[in-house]
């Protein structure tokens, strides 16, 4: 592991950017942080001149002058982080845990099911309206999700098991900050609600928030109703007349 690792982490704000700061925090390694505005709902101009995506995060690590790096997607970089420098690897499991397997699913499952599940619906309701069949279809495939995960927590603390990792990094914002673009009402869920609030209590995720997104009410996006939708986000979706 490097001494002092030079990393600037590019977060547009209130979006899922904010993993990055969160998992630097965990792993108290410092980096320099650029917050951009959304323009109004997608990236900025000087975003989109960072990566070819134009997507947030962005990670520069230029730690190393002689090979300085840039990269997006948001899971490629937690574990770029974590395998050149978490102390011990620390916040992920390794081949030997018996773990191993559900830290990889769940690592991958905000991304990959879960996010964009939330998003289909959203696109559908906008699109075909809530008593559109393909809109019940998304909505039951998002219900599904949710009840695998809740179960899942049910019997663990974290997503993993008893140790909190980067799969938990990854999925937090889903019920957080994405809230405001897809809501969920949790009351139903209340394996999900105490792994939130289990959140909601470790310093590093607040002191992530503060600096990422001081302006976002944290509290709103622990609680169990979750926070008010953007409705410039809404209307954006509704393409239905
Ligand atoms: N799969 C990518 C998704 C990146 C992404 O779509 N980020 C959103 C922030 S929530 C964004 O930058 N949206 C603005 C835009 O695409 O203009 C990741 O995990 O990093």
């Amino acid at each position: 592991m490097s001494s002092s690792p030079k990393l600037i982490v590019h977060h547009l704000q209130v979006g899922q950017g904010e993993r990055i700061p969160w998992l630097l925090e965990e792993l108290n390694i410092p980096y320099e942080l650029k917050l951009y505005k959304r323009s109004p709902l997608l990236s900025p101009p000087e975003l989109k001149s960072v990566y070819p995506l134009g997507a947030s995060p962005v990670l520069e690590d230029l730690t190393d002058p002689a090979n300085p790096v840039k990269f997006a997607e948001s899971g490629a970089i937690v574990e770029y982080i974590i395998a050149k420098y978490a102390a011990n690897g620390k916040l992920a499991l390794g081949p030997n845990d018996k773990q191993f397997s559900e830290y990889l699913y769940w690592l991958h499952f905000a991304n990959a099911t879960l996010q964009s599940g939330l998003f289909r619906r959203g696109l559908a309701r906008g699109m075909v309206g809530e008593q559109d069949p393909r809109y019940k279809g998304a909505d039951a495939r998002v219900r599904t999700a949710l009840s695998h995960m809740d179960s899942r927590l049910q019997s663990n603390a974290w997503l993993a098991g008893d140790q909190f990792t980067a799969a938990d990094v990854m999925t937090g914002w889903c019920f957080t900050t994405m809230r405001k673009f897809e809501p969920i009402d949790l009351t139903e869920y209340e394996g999900i609600q105490g792994w939130l609030k289990r959140i909601g209590g470790r310093e590093a995720y607040r002191r992530a928030m503060g600096k990422a997104d001081p302006e976002l009410d944290v509290e709103e996006g622990l609680s169990v109703k979750g926070p008010k939708v953007i409705e410039m986000f809404v209307k954006a979706m509704a393409t239905k007349p």
